[in-house]
């Protein structure tokens, strides 16, 4: 018996799974902004914990500035603090002086995994272009969010909306989701002045300090932490990236046990 043509049976399978899963997504405990390496390993501690969890990531690839190793060598690095980290993610690492040398694909491919495995959802081209408030008392309860190919167009299209208990910028340099906070909601009282030049070590040190909650219901982990609070950067070394993702994580964990 001739069921559809094959052509019929391929978009009704993606069409009707996506929709299923958008359904869940809708409302969502944590909705993470960019998959760089502090949203991949924030999403993956905060799945663990049993939340549902989504990435959006507005590029078609995982791993944010990962994949440009250092200066394009294809090799980052990391301290000793983020050693358990790359063990709980099953990363292979190797010891130089006091640093750990890691394969960038590698570090790529298995915090994306780590995350997908625990049970976190990772959308891609899809950007977030706003977020979703509640005033008196001010809160941020969820995100808008666009195809980037949209964006890219220039077309004027309205977005949809996610739900949230929880949000996490993890747009590295640019700090976007604060960005538009600092601009559209002046009673946050943001401002985000952008990081400082380089200081390696103190830079590592401050952006784990700094993480975690913005505002009820915002969060900020990675690079984005040094925009915020004017940090300086650190390079191609990646242990407050991902030691930032599992911080935040332990506070929205905390949050939402507590109800704040
Ligand atoms: O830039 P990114 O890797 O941020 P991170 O996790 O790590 C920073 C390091 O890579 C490196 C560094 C420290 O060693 O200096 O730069 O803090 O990843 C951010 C991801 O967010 C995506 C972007 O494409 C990237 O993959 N992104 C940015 N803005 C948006 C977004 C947005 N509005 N919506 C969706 N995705």
């Amino acid at each position: 018996m001739a069921g559809p043509p094959l052509e019929v049976e391929i978009t009704r399978a993606i069409v009707e799974a996506t929709a299923e899963d958008w359904r869940e997504i809708a409302e969502s405990d944590v909705v993470i902004v960019g998959a760089g390496p502090a949203g991949m390993t924030a999403a993956r501690y905060l799945a663990e914990r049993g939340l549902r969890v989504v990435v959006f990531e507005r590029r078609l690839s995982f791993g944010g500035g990962i994949g440009g190793g250092g200066m394009l060598f294809h090799k980052i690095v990391v301290d000793e603090k983020a050693v358990p980290i790359l063990e709980d993610f099953g990363i292979r690492y190797a010891r130089r002086g006091r640093l750990y040398v890691v394969d960038a694909a590698e570090l790529m491919a298995k915090l994306a995994a780590g995350a997908i495995d625990a049970g976190a959802r990772i959308i891609h081209g899809v950007q977030v272009d706003d977020v979703i408030i509640r005033t008196n008392p001010l809160r941020v309860v969820g995100v808008a969010v666009q195809w980037s190919a949209v964006i890219m167009s220039g077309l004027h299209v309205d977005p949809l909306f996610v739900y949230a208990r929880a949000v996490v910028d993890a747009t590295g340099h640019d700090a976007e989701v604060l960005s538009v906070v600092s601009r559209k909601v002046p009673e946050a009282q943001l401002m985000v002045p952008g990081e400082k030049s380089v200081y390696a070590e103190e830079a590592e040190r401050l952006v784990v300090e700094r993480t975690g909650r913005v505002l009820p219901g915002l969060y900020v982990a990675g690079m984005a932490v040094a925009a915020l609070h004017n940090l300086p950067r650190m390079g191609p070394i990646f242990a407050s990236m991902l030691v930032s993702g599992r911080r935040v994580a332990e506070v929205i964990a905390e949050d939402l046990r507590r109800g704040a």
